[in-house]
């Protein structure tokens, strides 16, 4: 019978089509336009028409016998296909990374992790505070006078309002003071702004204060903290010199120098041949900001100190100009 023979010619054309061009060949060979099943279909308005329904069927089933089989030879075929792809593209997987870049630390960032984990150790908590701040708690709170020159238009960057760019962090420990019962241990790291831009001064910089206060803390306690707090900074012992100072929020007040160390005292181009480098100013808090507090200065007494880390981290690791701090040059910067 003809359509018998039709169909074992297409099943072993399908069966031997080797990939998915050859598949389509064959499709096309029958069900194509010109196709050998598409042509049967054309004869039968030549039949007579009491033979057209059942050879139109028998026509519709031979096609849909092959459609059968050229769809199950097409996942056969695909299958392969992508079988074939992913062997030709298998993973070496012991070639070397392509490696990763690893960021560094910002060399004021260093000093101040170190601050922080120094006082942290001694029982000390690190507190932060706004940017942004009021006259109280810049100012005022911290006894220093209406006329006082730190708050003269060139130090101080104003905002519209009469709130202020923080000149120190010392507003932060206000806030804390205010917030809590002494005793207190605290410091304040962050940056700080002042409007002053040359050699020597950025308009923002970074800042450390530190805050004691109990009943009988005396200025032996901070003279100990610091001491060593330089040695571990400088990783050597380090001879510190009080000279006494002037502040209005610390009553006496005192600046610090240490012994050069470079020089190790003897006078070099880092410490204008004094021997001394300064690194700090500090105090016995002034009665009348822990006053400002509602602390009972005849009880508590206690020091602050306050210092510039980018200052330290120059000195720490020798970098001779303070702009570098501040440009972003991962040539620099990545060093750390
Ligand atoms: C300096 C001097 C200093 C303080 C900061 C302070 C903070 C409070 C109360 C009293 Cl809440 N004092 N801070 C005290 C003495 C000196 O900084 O030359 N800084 C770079």
């Amino acid at each position: 019978m003809q359509l018998d023979q039709i169909l074992q010619e297409a099943l072993s054309a399908v069966a031997g089509a080797e990939d998915l061009a050859s598949l389509d060949a064959v499709r096309v060979a029958y069900m194509g336009k010109k196709g050998k099943v598409t042509g049967l279909l054309k004869e039968l308005g030549t039949l007579p028409a009491d033979e057209r329904p059942q050879a139109g069927q028998q026509i519709n089933e031979l096609k849909l016998k092959i459609n059968l089989a050229i769809d199950e030879r097409k996942l056969v075929l695909e299958q392969f296909a992508m079988q074939s792809k992913l062997s030709a593209t298998s993973v070496d997987v012991t070639l070397p990374g392509r490696g990763i870049n690893l960021g560094s630390m910002h060399p004021v960032t260093k000093i101040r992790f170190m601050l922080e984990d120094y006082f942290k150790g001694l029982g000390f908590s690190v507190v932060e505070g706004p940017e942004v701040e009021d006259d109280f708690h810049n100012f005022a709170a911290l006894n220093i006078p209406e006329h006082h020159p730190a708050r003269a238009m060139q130090d101080t960057f104003y905002f519209a309002d009469g709130r202020v760019l923080r000149t120190h962090t010392s507003p932060v420990q206000i806030r804390s003071m205010r917030a809590s019962k002494p005793p207190y241990r605290l410091i304040a790291p962050g940056r700080v702004y002042r409007c002053d831009s040359d050699v020597t001064h950025t308009p923002m910089f970074h800042q450390v204060e530190g805050l004691m206060i109990d009943e009988n803390i005396s200025m032996a306690n901070l003279k100990a903290i610091l001491t060593r707090f330089l040695q571990v900074l400088f990783e050597q012992p380090i001879k510190l010199r009080f000279r006494s100072s002037y502040f209005p929020f610390t009553e006496p007040s005192a600046e610090v120098d240490m012994q050069c160390t470079k020089c190790s005292g003897a006078g070099c181009r880092i410490c204008k041949n004094t021997g001394w480098l300064e690194v700090l100013g500090c105090g016995m808090v002034h009665p009348k900001v822990l006053d400002n507090c509602n602390i009972d200065s005849e009880k508590y007494t206690g020091w602050a100190f306050g210092l510039g880390i980018d200052r330290l981290a120059m000195l720490r690791y020798n970098i001779p100009d303070l702009r570098m701090l501040f440009e972003n040059d991962l040539r620099f910067i990545s060093q750390f």
